[in-house]
Order: C-alpha cells, then structure tokens, then sequence
C-alpha cells in the first residue's frame, strides 16, 4: 500500500502542476475534466485524504454531514472560497486553504478590460466587424465614454483592488476613491492614488466607473442592489471581476434596460456557467466567461500553491493559505 496521502483533482489543472501532484502523491486526475456531481464530490470527501476543488464545484454543509469523513483537506484552487461552507468543513475537522497573491494581476487586468470595452464599446464594435455589418467611419459612429481622467470606485480595498487603482490612476489618470469594510493607512492608499470613502453609497455616488473586489457570500449578497444601482451616476458603468452574487443580477438587468446606469462589465455571474439571456441580449454589456486568472503563469502558480500548502499540511507544518 502507498504510503502517500491520497487526493482528488476536481477539474483539469495545467499540466506541469498535475505533475508534480502525481509525483508527490496518490494522485486521481479527472481525466474528462467534468465538472463533479454533488454525490461525487461528497464520495471523493470519504475516499480521498485531500480533495482540490475549484469555483465550479459547490461544497455546503451537507457534504461534510453524515460521517464517514477521510479528507482532512481542501486545497482550493482560487483565492475566493465562497464555494465552500468553510464553518462545515471546520466543524468537521477539514482544513481549508486557498491561493491568494499570484492572481492579483491578472484579475485586475481582466477588470481593466472590461472597464476598457464597455466604455468604448468593443464588444459591439467587435460584433459589428464580425457580421459585415460596419459601413464605414464617420464622426457620429459607436461613440462611447472617455476613460482618461474619470473617478474610479472601488468596493474592496484587497490586493486586487489596489493593483487595479494602480492601473487606473497611473495608467490612466484617474481619481479613485474606495469603500473598504476596515481603515486603510491614507499614507498605504495614497500608494495607489486612492482615497477612502466612509460608505459603500459614498463611492457609487462619486465614481464615473465602479469596480468591484470584495470576496462574494455572506453579507455582501446583493451588495448591489436596485437601490444602490440608483444611486449610480446615469452615465456610470459597473465592472464585476468578484463574485457574481455581489450583484442582485435582475436587478442589473432593469438597471441596464432602463438607463439607471450606462453599462456594464461582467465577468461572474450568479449562477455560473448560466448567463441569462435577459443580459446576452443587451447591447451596453461586455460578458466574460470568468477569465479573471485564465493566464498560463498565473494559473500554473495557482496550482503550485496548492501544491505548497497540501505538501506543508501532509509534512506536519502549517499550510501558508490557511483560511480555517
Ligand atoms: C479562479 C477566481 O479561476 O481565484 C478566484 O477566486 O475567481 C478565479 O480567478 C477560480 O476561482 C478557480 O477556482
């Protein structure tokens, strides 16, 4: 019998990283890259010392309910855990890591995409293009919004929100303002030409562009919701690299339709992979498939981080990522 601790990998990871989980430990690899059914997933908890999973597998309370229990960890890849009932895998004696640092950048970058393309419209122009439908330049074409100069929100004041206040005052001279449920150091946000506002309303109301970085679940459910998109400026655009359920997503879709504010930026959603159609069909929004961290560096580094912490866990020491 092998004398190395057993696990489960829920999807396909990068290749390099597989191989070192495979030679590290008794690895199962979901070959098919299908995403694992709620019985699956509740299955690999009672035959795997560690299970790996990703934002497309739900783990609440129930899994860990029952009994039976052999994993004694959960490697997460990803830095958000809200798929995780992280109380019930506590209470059941599971330690739960995650991947935070080496997804900053990217996912600010996918942010400053997004923000990027509403306000200039690239995904219409792109689709215009790809249907042979563009007639030709003239001055009235496709107009959207000036980027250069305008007040960035942010609700999230972490890693992520910081590199993107970076990008966005440095790059692109903006004024930022943030929420952050804690204080920031004024001296630490000046680093990031930012400055902290008392409430999350503070921010909508004075931002031309609203970004969030706040982890999803919990009490940030529906942080914004139809009253807070109405205290958006009219001609304001939201962009969500977060969690999808950190917006009340029908009532994004009023918001969107009825002019409460200019657009939006999407790349989560509540309810992944569905995207309602409701959304598919306007115009005023750039919709990504959770791109965040979909770069080669950032994901092999994601999963060596896993490989980091379930190696410390199985050797006796503590992981680095703990989350409980
Ligand atoms: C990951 C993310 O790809 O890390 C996160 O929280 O949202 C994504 O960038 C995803 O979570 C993988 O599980």
């Amino acid at each position: 019998m092998s004398s190395k601790p057993s696990i489960l990998v829920t999807r396909r990871w990068p290749q390099a990283v597989e191989q070192v989980l495979s030679e590290r430990f008794e690895t199962t690899l979901n070959e098919a890259d299908l995403p694992m059914s709620p019985a699956g997933l509740a299955a690999a908890l009672r035959s795997h010392d560690a299970v790996l999973p990703t934002v497309s597998d739900r783990l609440p309370a129930d899994l860990f309910s029952g009994g039976g229990l052999k994993a004694k960890i959960l490697g997460n890849y990803g830095v958000g855990y809200n798929h995780i009932d992280v109380a019930a895998a506590k209470a059941a004696g599971i330690v739960v890591t995650n991947t935070p640092g080496v997804l900053t950048d990217c996912t600010a970058d996918i942010a400053m995409t997004l923000l990027l393309s509403v306000a200039r419209r690239a995904g219409e122009g792109e689709r215009e293009v790809r249907a042979g439908q563009w007639s030709g330049w003239r001055p009235t074409h496709m107009i959207g919004a000036k980027v250069t100069g305008k007040t960035l929100g942010i609700v999230g004041f972490g890693r992520i929100g910081k590199a993107m206040a970076k990008r966005c005052h440095f790059g692109f001279d903006m004024d930022v303002v943030f929420y952050n449920r804690s204080r920031i150091d004024p001296a630490e946000a000046s680093r990031y030409g930012a400055r902290q506002l008392e409430t999350v309303e503070d921010v909508l109301k004075a931002a031309d562009f609203v970004s969030l970085h706040c982890p999803g679940g919990g009490e940030n459910r529906h942080l914004i919701n139809a009253e807070r998109l109405a205290m958006m400026k009219r001609h304001a655009y939201l962009v969500n690299t977060a969690r999808g359920d950190v917006v009340d997503e029908t009532a994004l879709v009023d918001a969107l339709r009825n002019g409460v504010i200019r657009g939006a930026g999407l790349d989560v959603f509540e309810a992944e992979p569905n995207v309602p159609e409701a959304l598919r069909e306007l115009e005023n929004v750039v919709l990504l498939p959770h791109l965040g961290s979909a770069t080669e560096e950032t994901r092999v580094a994601m999963g060596m981080k896993v490989v980091d912490n379930i190696t410390a866990f199985f050797a006796g020491r503590e992981p680095p990522d703990r989350v409980a």
